[in-house]
């Protein structure tokens, strides 16, 4: 066994790249701004320093581990290193902490109190960098360089994890910024909104947009009857944020505190997952048996769609045309207010609360409205659903579970996995599979389609027909599938695409977003299937009165979509 000593101990490691990994496995929470295991390592910030056997200060997480190493993690000498550095970064910051979006989750502002750094010696004296303006211009985050600490995190995700790459460092020196080329406002370059930057970004430099003031007075507005839907992937993460366990589904809990928040109408998203499962599987038989643009890829994941769109425009066709869930629920909602309002008088407000911050920038997409009004009006993150529980003095541990409301009440296990990765296809394959038995069921989760790796693949066996699917997350990885595709190594009938890492589990909308807990959060999900009556969308009882009533002569108008792109 290998080991080396941090602070006397013995600590064992095995194939720990770096003295920063070991040191954390020991139970040691050394201070960074700069590392996250998803990215490369940046080596910018050096919080996390260590002291070794000759007095030396390294990086640690530039250091890897040697056989017998002997390092000290918290010594007068590694105080004051850490305390000047962040001195010197909160120089040139804005301290503006009460009015700043990340205030309470913010790295600097934590770690500043954690080291007792109560004055900055050298104010000023690196300018005050509170110049730049902000950038609003995208629907799902804010950019704000005056916060910025250069750490970099939001560069190397956008480049690396999701191959976007629109935001990178400029200039030298104290007038260094993070921008987009030619400081073009972000929402004309191709960033996806997939809010990745934002949630790896250890100050407030990029924030998600927050929409609760709308909400709020939609709400307070006796005029209106204001419903919301709730994705899937929000259930089991909302309750991080009340102390419970990661994964564990507060559903019901969450319906009692939004009855309490005065919506009127609360609704599961599952349940028009339930009617994409239905339409995109039709669509894919329709497909395969003409042999048209294939490979389907799906299309409830917007910053996919709007990579396809910016970056492989030439597989437009390949996108799905179902809306995804959250627009299908959005246009069935509008389409029965209508039916209510003769009666109530007041108009419908459609709200959603998702673990996405690309899907504000989907509902506000043309293709969306009709006569210009939208079918989803708002959409606020897991995190802004948090906030408006602790502004209306909602204490969640005290709640009650309830059911949410008729007629769209009913939804299977295969709409509620729609939030981890691989849940969309599993839950087309289950309603394609001829065979309907629980063994047969069991056998589809054994394809090779769950799991949390960037890439899987599956094939399945329709009639004479072998049908090859491809699970991908990031889209970083999404692209190299695309990549193999279009240079003929490798042939797909189904693609399903999510951009976030673990799909809509680890959206940048949920809480403590990089700390994703995606094996809690997707067991979570996997249990509620597994608890849920109806388990495939074709037994949902509420889809067939959908289709012969409220979707009749209605299907294409209200779940289908063509882009403008
Ligand atoms: Fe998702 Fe979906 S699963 S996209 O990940 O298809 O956001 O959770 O609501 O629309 O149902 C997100 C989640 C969500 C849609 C559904
Ligand atoms: Fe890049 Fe996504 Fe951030 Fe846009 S939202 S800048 S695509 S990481």
């Amino acid at each position: 066994k290998k080991y080396m000593w941090v602070d006397g101990r013995r600590v064992d490691y095995t194939d720990e790249k770096n003295v920063l990994q070991v040191v954390r496995r020991a139970g040691v929470e050394l201070p960074t701004f700069c590392y996250y295991t998803e990215l490369s390592v940046f080596g910018a910030c050096r919080m996390c320093v260590v002291e070794n056997e000759w007095g030396g200060v390294e990086a640690s997480c530039y250091t890897p581990p040697r056989e017998g190493m002997k390092i000290k993690t918290n010594t007068p000498k590694l105080q004051k290193h850490r305390k000047m550095i962040l001195e010197l970064l909160l120089s040139s910051h804005c301290r503006d902490c009460t009015t700043c979006s990340k205030n309470g989750k913010c790295r600097l502002q934590e770690l500043a109190l954690r080291y007792n750094v109560s004055r900055v010696r050298f104010d000023g004296g690196n300018g005050f960098r509170r110049d730049h303006p902000v950038d609003h211009s995208s629907r799902a985050i804010s950019r704000d360089p005056n916060r910025c600490i250069l750490c970099g995190d939001c560069v190397r995700m956008c480049d690396e994890v999701q191959n976007v790459a629109v935001i990178d460092f400029k200039g030298r020196g104290s007038g260094m910024t993070v921008s987009t080329a030619f400081e073009e406002p972000i929402a004309n370059t191709p960033c996806v909104s997939c809010g990745q930057c934002a949630a790896v970004c250890p100050t407030g430099a990029i924030s998600v947009k927050d929409d609760r003031a709308a909400v709020w007075e939609a709400i307070y507005d006796d005029n209106k009857r204001v419903a919301v839907q709730v994705a899937p992937a929000v259930r089991v993460a909302l309750g991080e944020e009340f102390g419970l366990p990661p994964g564990e589904n507060v559903m019901g809990e969450m319906v009692a505190g939004l009855r309490k928040l005065g919506f009127d109408e609360i609704y599961d998203t599952s349940v028009c997952a339930d009617l994409t499962v239905m339409e995109e599987a039709a669509e894919l038989r329709k497909r395969l048996s003409s042999d048209e643009n294939l490979p389907l890829f799906t299309s409830c994941c917007p910053a996919w769609v709007n990579y396809v769109q910016t970056k492989y425009p030439e597989y437009k066709h390949n996108i799905s045309s179902c809306k995804s869930p959250m627009q299908m629920f959005g246009a069935i909602l509008k389409e029965h207010a209508e039916s209510i309002k003769k009666v109530d008088g007041r108009e419908m407000i459609s709200v959603a609360i998702m673990p996405c911050t690309a899907k504000k920038q989907e509902s506000a997409r043309e293709e969306f409205k009709r006569d210009g009004v939208p079918d989803v009006d708002y959409v606020i993150t897991t995190q802004e659903l948090v906030l408006m529980f602790k502004e209306a003095g909602i204490v969640f541990s005290q709640l009650e579970p309830e059911a949410t409301d008729v007629p769209f009440g009913i939804s299977s296990g295969a709409g509620i996995i729609f939030g981890v990765t691989g849940g969309v296809s599993e839950a087309v394959i289950r309603r394609l599979m001829e065979d309907k038995s629980r063994e047969a069921m069991m056998d589809i989760s054994y394809t090779g389609i769950r799991g949390i790796e960037g890439a899987k693949e599956a094939e399945i066996t329709l009639g004479e027909k072998t049908i090859r699917i491809a699970v991908v997350h990031g889209l970083k990885n999404v692209d190299d599938v695309i990549k193999k595709i279009k240079a003929g190594t490798v042939q797909y009938d189904f693609i399903e695409a999510m951009a976030c890492p673990g799909g809509c589990i680890g959206g940048a909308g949920q809480p403590y977003a990089l700390q994703r807990n995606t094996r809690e959060r997707s067991g979570g999900l996997y249990k509620a299937d597994k608890l849920s009556q109806i388990r495939r969308s074709e037994e949902n009882p509420i889809i067939m009165p959908l289709y012969s009533g409220l979707l009749k002569n209605k299907v294409h108008e209200l779940l289908h979509v063509e882009y403008n792109q």
